[in-house]
Order: structure tokens, then sequence, then C-alpha cells
């Protein structure tokens, strides 16, 4: 019987790629196991509180879930080629950039993939041989439209709806240009070694928006953003380089990460007020609602209401929590990380079973 730790997750999901690429990167021996429809609602689901992806089951019993919460834990396994740096501008970019990926990404991944119904049959069929491997096409279809009904019904939940869907696009499009001109020039976001944001970038650009039959050319009409892809994508064997010296952020990575922190700090900044209000209003409740009611998603000065989701104030603490220690931000990251510091953390919190949880 295989000794190896176990990773649960589909192809088409980006959380599951992120978690990949990185175990391939670190050479961390894992077997890879698309779980079944069974397998989630019988396994996943009881250990860690929802149907998601992707799991580690390890070789010791122990299960993991969160994409992010799976890396710190080999993070501290596995210490060599430590995917956060060490000083505090490039740890800033790069879980910036993570938390970026995890939360705003989204968005593009599931309009491109649910919108353009060309991908409509490749998903379904993903999702059905996936759910249910042994079973006639005709079952994986009719189980595989469950799946598909609830991931697409996430898009007006995040605020994409259609008169967003052009804005969303250019803003999308406007981006994936700024990442090839800074891969012109750096095989990775900071220099020539992987870091988180590199793995968490990868997810989406890979699992949906290159990886889905449509848009065909997306990625591949960014050469030099395809040709990262490429290698995230891959083996990582002639991948023996450093970061950039003195703790520096590319000149090229400044305008990527100006860009994230306008676009994903105004939705941080609605959950963090959410936040300090549900603290006030609820002193004795410990477990956070996923939402707290609606905020604005503005894209180009075209604005629309979505959930306010409260996951992506875990996301921030962490990366608070990283910095802590790491000393004084300096250079262009200084002034660019202002509005990311200014977001309160009124209260502690936790993830457990894929909810937050107030620390008390
Ligand atoms: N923050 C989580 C997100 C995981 C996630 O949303 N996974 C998707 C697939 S890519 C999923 O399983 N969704 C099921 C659902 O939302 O019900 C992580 O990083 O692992």
């Amino acid at each position: 019987m295989s000794k190896k730790d176990k990773l649960l997750g589909w192809d088409v999901s980006p959380y599951t790629a992120k978690v990949r690429s990185y175990f391939n990167y670190k050479q961390i021996p894992y077997d890879y196991n698309p779980p079944s429809a069974y397998t989630l609602a019988r396994k996943v689901q009881p250990a860690v509180g929802k149907m998601i992806m992707p799991t580690v089951f390890k070789s010791n019993g122990e299960i993991l879930q969160d994409s992010s919460v799976i890396i710190d834990h080999y993070e501290t396994l596995f210490s060599n080629k430590s995917v956060i740096p060490n000083g505090p501008n490039q740890a800033f970019a790069t879980l910036f950039i993570e938390i970026f990926a995890d939360e705003w990404l989204p968005m593009a991944a599931l309009h491109y993939r649910w919108n353009y119904k060309e991908n409509y049959d490749f998903i379904i069929s993903e999702f059905g041989k996936n759910a249910l491997p042994y079973f006639p096409a005709f079952i994986q279809k009719t189980v595989a439209k469950q799946f598909a009904g609830k991931m697409s019904g996430y898009l007006p939940i995040l605020g994409i709806t259609e008169k967003m869907r052009s804005h969303l696009e250019s803003t999308v499009e406007k981006l994936l240009s700024l990442l090839d001109c800074h891969f012109e020039s750096h095989r990775f976001l900071l220099g020539s070694q992987p870091t988180i944001g590199d793995f968490a970038l990868y997810g989406p650009l890979y699992a949906h928006l290159d990886r889905d039959p449509v848009p065909a050319d997306l990625i591949k009409k960014h050469q030099h953003l395809h040709n990262w892809l490429m290698t995230m994508n891959g083996s990582f064997s002639n991948v023996t380089g450093e970061l950039e010296a003195n703790d520096s952020v590319p000149d090229t990575l400044i305008p990527v990460l100006a860009e994230m922190i306008n676009l994903e700090t105004p939705l941080l900044l609605q959950t963090t007020s959410a936040i300090e209000q549900w603290a006030q209003d609820n002193p004795d409740t410990n477990k956070l609602p996923q939402r707290l009611g609606d905020s604005e998603l503005s894209l180009n000065g075209k604005t629309e209401s979505r959930y306010n989701l409260t996951y992506g104030y875990w996301m921030l603490q962490r990366m608070n929590d990283k910095l802590a220690n790491l000393g004084e931000l300096s250079g262009s990251i200084k002034p660019l990380s202002q509005s990311v510091h200014k977001l309160g953390l009124p209260i502690q919190v936790e993830l457990k079973k894929a909810r937050l949880m107030r620390v008390a």
C-alpha cells in the first residue's frame, strides 16, 4: 500500500492546480487522487466540513484543507527552497498576489468558463468522469450538471452580471498584458525562483483560463506569460535560480501589484468593516457567517452588488501575521502597501472546517 500523502482534487480546480504545482516544485512525494462524488460526500465533507477541493489525506491520518493551509503545513516540513521569502518587500508582494489570485481571480475564472457556452460540454464531461468514474456517460452528465449549476451560480454571488462582463474582460486583459511584460524579463514573479504568489496565480490561469477550450488564445497570445505557465506546469527540473537580491521587487512587477491592490483592497475594506460591525453586534458568537450582507464591486467605474464574503479576512490576517516579524517595508513597495496596511483587523480569527471562528 502506498505510504505517500494523497492530494485530492480535479484538473479543473484552480486551488488544486496551485497545490499540485507547489508539491512538484518542492519535490514532495504525493499521489494525485481525483475524488469521486462518493469520496467528496462520505470522506471529504465529514472531515473538513464541506465538499471541497483540494484536500490532502496524509499517510499519518491527518487531513488538511485549504490550499494556503496545505502549503503552510508543508513549508514547515520541507523548509528548503521556501516559497515565502524572508524579506518584507518580497513577502508582501507575493502574499498579496496570493490573496488576489485566490479571492479576486475566481471572478475571471468563473466568467470565462461559464459565460462562454462553448466550454459547457467539456466541463460537464470533466465533472462527470471525475465525480462518477465507473458510470455510463448519461448518468455522469446528470450529476455533472448539478455540480455545474452550483459553480456557475457563484457568478452573481461575486457580482459578475451581464453589465459587468465587458469590464471584467478588459480588466483581465490589462492584467495579463502587465504580467506578460513582467515575464519577458523574469522567469517568476520575484526573480529566478517561484514563490507562493506564482503558485496561486498559476491555479486559475492554468486550470480555467488556459485549459478550458474557450477563449483559446486568452493566455497563449501572451507568449512570456504562457512560457511561465508551462514552467509552473512542469517538473521544475531546470529551475535552479534565486530570488532577486536584497529583497527587491522587480520594477515590472510594481504595476501588476498596484493593479491588484487597486482591485482587491476595496473588497477587503468592505469585509473588514462588516466584520468589525458584526463583532460589536455579536460579542458572544464565535462562528462568523460566510456572508455579511452585500458589498459593492467596481470595475472601470461600473458597479454591481455582490455578497460580502468573510473568508478574505482570514487571508489578510494570515499575510499580516507572516509579515509581522520581517521588518519595515521599503522602496516602491512601501507606498503601494499603505492602503492594504490601513485595513483594520478588529478581531483574530482561525479557519476551522472551512469556516472562520473568532479566537477568544
Ligand atoms: N480557499 C479554498 C478554496 C477552495 C475552493 O473553493 N475549491 C473549489 C474548487 S476549485 C471547490 O471545491 N468548491 C466547492 C464549493 O465551493 O462548494 C482553498 O484555497 O482551498
